[in-house]
């Protein structure tokens, strides 16, 4: 059930009034109408859309006439409610003086408190609560009408609506019909804005790392890392301004055999400071977390890879919480001197973004796209063993979780092993924790995999496999 935006019917858009409802009162409106049709379908009268539609207008025909026809009013009202409160205070101060005058000798006693300046007692708030307007006619009066007189510094309690759409504080009294209505049914919570539709292509290419090599003596194996700071469109509308390793979140994959030389070239192009921090073992000066590279600097960090697993890399510069939340952390594989055996490749990131720096998440996914493999699904073949190298970087959330629908997977935590320790569907990770999981699809047909933390998993961290 769908009202469309411009709210037309098929007359002349010139003729109708110019609409004065602001737009988040005109979504409300729609949402009422889908409540009131979903009521109606209850009680067994199934409406069309173009009755929706017609029940829309009708409503929002009244409810401007009724904005233009208040506007005025209420002015006045405003206006004339202003005046009497002036008056009221400054008779108030008028008595305060005189009672000031008769007290002087005792006020000025030491130690007596001093006279507490008159509280201010009229917001436009205030005004409207007077004028008896529920919530929604106060936003839309706040917003159509230009009151005069001075202007009271907004309350606290002005912020923006919370995010499942309710203006209920009691949570017992939300009615989660009217809400499900305001979210077109989806869910209770705030919609998802939907993957970006324009990824980054090197973004894309990060699910499938380079084949595991087998174990050959003295090779070495030189990767570039340049920390970039880079504006990327993470989901539809949704743009963030990221600290990346070569411009992608997570950074590129680092992929070596146990024994190699591994050696990586860093360059900061940045106006931070900044570092690479391999897990895995290697000498101290080798960590990155005591030799800052500074803005414009370069430095090469070189180890013997060991030992074979996945290892997440990150920067390890202070705030680190800042640093790695930005987007500063990938994959390093390092593959066993036998590879294992050969299956179809992909490497998942777990991350979150925290869009509002309040030190909590508001978009998650893998590999740095929210949604982005929901909306395209990744191409599997019935009977070919997948393998994912997992790593959780979600900072601020405690955990993170991979879920697998349909199947289950032998799982090897952080792939140290050859051999998986368990056979399941669900794994949960902490922080930099990470594994190897391998599974084949037995049925065609299309699967989600996901956070089983739901809210995650609204909020992006949702994907699916096309089965053929
Ligand atoms: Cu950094």
């Amino acid at each position: 059930m769908r009202l469309s935006r411009a709210h037309t019917p098929p007359t002349p858009r010139a003729k109708r009034p110019q609409p004065t409802l602001p737009e988040g009162e005109r979504e409300h409106l729609k949402a009422e109408v889908v409540y009131w049709g979903l009521k109606q379908a209850q009680q067994g009268r199934l409406l069309s859309e173009a009755e929706l539609q017609a029940e829309y207008d009708r409503r929002l025909r009244e409810a401007e006439h009724w904005l233009r026809q208040s506007k005025d009013l209420l002015q006045q009202e405003y206006d004339r409610r202003l005046h009497d409160a002036e008056q009221w205070l400054r008779e108030r101060k008028e008595q305060r003086e005189q009672r000031e005058e008769h007290q002087a000798p005792h006020a000025s006693a030491p130690g007596a408190a001093p006279a507490s300046p008159p509280s201010r007692i009229l917001t436009r708030r205030n005004v409207l609560k007077v004028l008896g307007l529920s919530a929604t006619q106060v936003a839309a009066a706040v917003a159509a009408v230009k009151l005069s007189g001075n202007p009271a510094p907004a309350s606290a309690d002005q912020g923006p609506p919370p995010v499942d759409g309710s203006d209920e504080p009691d949570v017992t009294k939300i009615d989660h019909v009217k809400l499900a209505a305001e979210n077109a049914g989806h869910s209770l919570y705030g919609k998802f804005p939907g993957a970006t539709k324009n990824p980054y292509p090197n973004h894309l290419e990060l699910l499938f790392p380079k084949a595991a090599e087998p174990a050959k003596a003295g090779r070495v194996r030189e990767f570039s890392l340049e920390a970039q700071d880079k504006e990327l469109e993470i989901a539809n509308g949704v743009r963030w301004a990221g600290w990346t390793y070569n411009g992608t979140i997570p950074g590129p994959v680092i992929r070596a055999t146990q024994g190699d030389t591994v050696r990586v070239h860093l360059k900061n192009s940045t106006r931070h400071t900044h570092s690479v921090h391999f897990h895995s073992v290697h000498p101290s000066n080798q960590d990155g977390v005591f030799e800052p590279v500074a803005p414009g600097a370069e430095t090469t960090y070189e180890f013997t890879a060991d030992p074979f697993g996945v290892h997440p890399y990150h920067c390890h510069i202070e705030p680190l919480d800042q640093h790695v939340a930005r987007g500063l952390y990938g994959a390093l594989i390092i593959d066993p001197p036998k590879p294992r055996p050969p299956a179809r490749e992909m490497v998942m990131v777990m991350q979150g973004y925290d869009l509002n720096f309040d030190k909590e998440n508001e978009l998650y996914s893998v590999n740095g796209l929210p949604g982005y493999y929901d909306e395209n699904p990744i191409e599997l073949k019935v009977g070919e063993l997948v393998r994912i190298y997992l790593i959780n970087m979600t900072e601020f959330d405690p955990v993170n979780s991979f879920h697998l629908h349909a199947n289950m997977f032998s799982y090897i935590p952080v792939g140290t092993s050859l051999t998986p320790n368990v056979l399941t569907d669900v794994v949960h990770l902490g922080i930099a924790d990470r594994g190897i999981l391998e599974f084949r699809y037995k049925f065609p047909g299309q699967y989600m995999f996901h956070a089983h933390q739901t809210e995650l998993s609204l909020l992006g961290w949702k994907a699916q496999f096309h089965v053929t």
